[in-house]
């Protein structure tokens, strides 16, 4: 290269290298936690109001077949932050640490959040964590989140009137709050106002840059706190029922508050925003929630802890102006594990050669094409018997244990899973307990088991 070229050749490279933070898109990732594909008014609720989230949808893409990671908790956003299927994942139940905390990512884990802050990405985690605490090789400031606000721990995260929440690593206690798990409790600061507010407070701060949001939202997991009923208060329904229905709505308006100061910064045309939930329904289609909301459960059969569709299908609605399809809704599946090779593919971002996410990037169906095709989806749980179900085109196989049957369902015709082919298809059993083979690689901390062991394996349940 002659210097007349090699200055060219360098100031191109200074070009790029000014113009590079403007090309990436800010990306928020807001997850619900225990919301149900069918809360949503989009996707057909009548009862409960979720105006904003409704407007997202006509204003992006709504998917009716958003896989999560599985279906409780900490598994499911291990999913989202590391790329990766149940089989291969180091956290595969919510397996709860004393006196606090979850089991920890391990050391040498790679997330989204570093993929992301290796391309100049500012990155938060807000609300709740749950994949370790400080202290340990899982706090979410030591794999790649430059600011974390709120609950750290899951069982911490079952009051919304907590005695403390985090900023950063640092403890900040909250007057007033006792902690308390009861449906009628209440106490001063309800949990969500500074988790909503430090939302607005991380993107108004950091506009000018690329940034990464996980606001992982409480809401509506239980228990079923609220510090308003609002428009249900005079409903003739119960408490829990006013209150899970106030919920969701509050969550609706704090995804419509962010939206619109998304708007007020005029940023919202480089910025993909993603919303989902990290499981399907937390309550059995016959419980009074169930029965009030019927439409939660969407024809789908199971809920959350179980892998039919009902657990693991969820809320999957996608806005980026000028670039993800107003209006669209498309029946595309896409799970959890292709978040991060699509946040690498959006930025150029290099994914380390040793890491091998399972997912794939989702880029050319957020531009209005196809998702890329894939050989299955796969999913396990370790809470009680060891669950796996494995999808492959629309064949879907489903054992709970490993010394059970598989069951064998046709989704294209059979959503609610109720017609076991099984008996008459022993090709596609066949076909299931290979692929289920393939994907799962053992984990001593994870062995496939009939029955809980005594001790272990606690849940996430709401503590009531
Ligand atoms: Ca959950």
């Amino acid at each position: 290269m002659n210097g007349l070229g090699c200055l060219f050749f360098l100031l191109s490279l200074v070009g790029a290298a000014a113009s590079a933070p403007t090309s990436k898109p800010n990306i928020i990732f807001i997850l619900s936690d225990d919301i149900a594909q069918g809360d949503l008014g989009c996707y057909g609720q009548k009862l409960i109001q979720t105006p904003n989230l409704d407007r997202m949808a006509s204003e992006g893409t709504r998917c009716t077949q958003a896989y999560c990671g599985t279906t409780v908790c900490a598994p499911s956003r291990t999913s989202l932050m590391i790329g990766k299927h149940m089989g291969h994942s180091p956290i595969r139940a919510n397996r709860e640490i004393q006196p606090a905390g979850q089991l920890p990512l391990p050391a040498g884990t790679f997330t989204v959040a570093q993929l992301l802050k290796s391309a100049g990405y500012r990155t938060a985690c807000i609300g709740k964590w749950g994949m370790g605490m400080f202290e340990t090789t899982g706090s979410p400031l030591k794999v790649g989140f430059d600011h974390f606000f709120g609950y750290n721990c899951q069982r911490h995260a079952h009051s919304y009137f907590p005695k403390y929440l985090y900023n950063d690593d640092q403890r900040f206690d909250l007057p007033g709050n006792d902690g308390n798990l009861k449906v009628e409790g209440k106490g001063a600061v309800y949990s969500q106002n500074l988790i909503a507010e430090e939302t607005l407070k991380f993107v108004r701060e950091h506009k000018e840059e690329p940034f990464f949001l996980y606001y992982a939202v409480t809401l509506p997991h239980g228990t079923f706190h609220i510090d308003d009923q609002g428009i249900y208060k005079d409903k003739p329904w119960t408490e829990e029922q006013k209150n899970y229905a106030a919920m969701v709505t509050r969550l609706d308006t704090d995804v419509g508050r962010l939206l619109t100061l998304l708007k007020e910064l005029h940023i919202d045309e480089k910025t993909l925003v993603m919303f989902s939930g990290d499981n399907g329904s937390s309550f059995a289609p016959n419980s009074p929630l169930g029965r009030l909301f019927e439409q939660a459960a969407n024809g789908m059969r199971g809920y959350k802890r179980e892998l039919y569709e009902g657990g693991l299908r969820n809320a999957g609605i996608i806005r980026w102006p000028g670039v993800v399809p107003a209006g669209r809704v498309s029946e595309e599946a896409w799970a959890f594990w292709d978040f991060l090779p699509t946040c690498a593919a959006l930025t150029g971002a290099k994914i380390p050669a040793e890491v091998r996410p399972d997912g794939v990037s989702m880029v050319p169906f957020l531009k209005g094409g196809r998702m890329p095709v894939r050989d299955y989806f796969y999913w396990e749980l370790h809470e009680g018997a060891s669950l796996q179900a494995v999808r492959w085109g629309d064949w879907k196989g489903v054992r709970n244990g490993p010394s059970k049957a598989v069951e064998i369902y046709d989704l294209k015709s059979d959503v609610g899973e109720a017609q076991n082919l099984a008996a008459s298809r022993p090709d596609l059993v066949e076909k299931a307990e290979t692929l289920m083979a393939e994907a799962h690689v053992d984990d001593p901390n994870f062995p496939l088991r009939d029955k809980r062991e005594k001790g272990g394996g606690k849940g996430d349940s709401t503590g009531k």
